[in-house]
């Protein structure tokens, strides 16, 4: 069946992965509806853009993620709106799953810690999108 999905990622915690983000989108659209395909964007405003064009941006991300079926993060980026969401997440009682690679980061014990989550450590692409199919499965 297809899902509302929430995807998650750095946006001003730094752009490094922004071209996995987008690869990882566009596979999961193919079956699914991505409410935060903007997350992999080439061309992101990154700069602070003020309370109120950041409150819409709060207002909009927090009203889809109690929309969305379940939230897929890419952590390999620290970033704190990711943490956020995580956790807001959380509270609603989203399935959330969390992604990050374990050759280029050691993830916030905030996360590992938290059996709430789901967690899978990759160190290829091609995994990710294994496990992803598997989730999105169910
Ligand atoms: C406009 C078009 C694309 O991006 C923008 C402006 N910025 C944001 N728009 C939407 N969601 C955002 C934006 N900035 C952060 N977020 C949310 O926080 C995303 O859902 C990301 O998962 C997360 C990233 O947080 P930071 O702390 O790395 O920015």
């Amino acid at each position: 069946m297809s899902k509302k999905i929430y995807f998650a990622g750095s946006i001003r915690g730094g752009r490094d992965l922004a071209e996995l983000y987008h690869r990882l989108i566009d596979h999961m659209k193919r079956r699914h509806t991505v409410l935060t395909e903007h997350v992999g964007s080439g061309n992101l405003c990154l700069t602070e853009q003020g309370r109120q064009l950041d409150k819409r941006i709060y207002d909009q991300d927090t009203s889809w993620l109690k929309e969305c079926d379940i939230v897929v993060a890419e952590c390999t980026v620290a970033s704190l709106g990711v943490g956020y969401e995580l956790a807001f997440a959380e509270q609603l009682g989203k399935p959330v799953h969390i992604f990050y690679n374990t050759t280029r980061c050691h993830l916030s014990a905030m996360l590992t810690g938290d059996p709430y989550f789901n967690i899978y450590p990759y160190e290829n692409e091609d995994d990710v999108i294994a496990v992803l199919d598997k989730i999105l499965s169910k």
